[in-house]
């Protein structure tokens, strides 16, 4: 490979900041720039050297870009910056509406293909690495029972839709996994519970002035994908109370498999995170996907891809020789 991967970030908050930090532990990247709808004044790179510049300089940068990392949120951003970019750049993305992913894939294909671009959509832990360990765990114990647990922590995907809802001026929201069912299923219990049954969603929120809370509430508990389905609780707090008691944006969970390979003989596979912050670990997830994109787009695997086209080796800045050599 000539040189470095010339990453670049479209979109500065929580994520985008990660992907900066991320690039620093990589050094067959380097940073091409940031890309923001913000005053290039009102971001501060981690780098000074960085440049800095605005979203609708992105098309005429295009030669000075191998993939473009995608830091804009999933239910306003994404859905038009996904389709758009990737008729322009390799793109990665975390886009974590699982309902919508094969609405979401249908409408980038057709451009990256058209445009002969690699587009990773859904990369992070979940949609991402937890995928992974799904298909793994069904493959290889194909008689039993797959459990996500998420939690307790601080989803972005969540939190994000919660900033959106109009007369909110700030939030956060955290997973609670139900214990005793990770207990359960840890000791090979099949328990018959739906994602839904097993969290619970903790909103803290903050209103604008004058909004009226009750209204406030009720678009939250009645939002499609996020909370409709879940039980919710909604705290609303002083914009004091969230600076102070809710910025470690820990996160982290587990999946767990539980499968029979002969009559009364049991195997648990289980997969497990602790985040200590979720955008720096789903920023370095798109960081390694961002090498396997660039690689891939050499091979000419257009369209829109996901981490299960990914072979596990790319992700790896060692040669596949290394790998054998050392780790396998
Ligand atoms: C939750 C998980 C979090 C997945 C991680 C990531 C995020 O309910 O807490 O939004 O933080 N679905 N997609």
């Amino acid at each position: 490979m000539n040189g470095k991967i010339r990453i670049a970030i479209a979109g500065h908050g929580n994520l985008g900041r990660g992907v900066e930090a991320a690039i620093e532990h990589n050094p067959d990247m380097s940073l091409a720039g940031i890309y923001s709808r913000r005053p290039a004044g009102q971001i501060t790179p981690r780098q000074t050297e960085t440049p800095v510049h605005g979203m609708e300089q992105l098309r005429s940068h295009a030669d000075q870009i191998d993939v473009l990392i995608l830091c804009g949120g999933s239910k306003e951003d994404l859905p038009q910056q996904g389709p758009e970019l990737a008729a322009l750049f390799n793109t990665v993305d975390s886009f974590d509406t699982h309902a919508r992913i094969p609405e979401y894939f249908a409408a980038v294909d057709p451009a990256a293909r058209d445009s002969q671009h690699t587009a990773l959509i859904s990369a992070g832990w979940d949609p991402g690495v937890f995928s992974l360990n799904r298909a793994l765990g069904e493959a290889l114990l194909p008689d039993g029972a797959t459990y996500t647990f998420w939690g307790d922590g601080l989803s972005q995907g969540h939190s994000d839709a919660l900033r959106r809802v109009p007369g909110v001026a700030g939030a956060v929201q955290y997973t609670r996994p139900a214990k005793d069912a990770i207990n359960q299923v840890r000791k090979g219990g099949r328990p018959d519970l739906t994602p839904q049954q097993m969290h619970l969603r903790e909103c803290f929120v903050v209103l604008e002035d004058g909004a009226d809370a009750e209204t406030v509430r009720e678009a939250i508990v009645t939002m499609p994908h996020y909370f409709a389905d879940y039980e919710t609780v909604v705290n609303f707090i002083s914009a004091e109370e969230l600076a102070r008691d809710h910025r470690a944006m820990v996160h982290g969970g587990f999946v767990i498999r539980s499968g029979t390979t002969s009559p009364g003989t049991t195997q648990v596979m289980e997969y497990s995170l602790k985040l200590g912050s979720n955008p720096e670990f789903t920023a370095s997830v798109l960081v390694a996907c961002a090498r396997a994109v660039h690689r891939m787009h050499g091979l000419r695997q257009f369209g829109a891809k996901t981490i299960y086209d990914i072979p596990l080796g790319l992700l790896s800045p060692r040669s596949a020789e290394d790998l054998r050599a050392g780790f396998l």
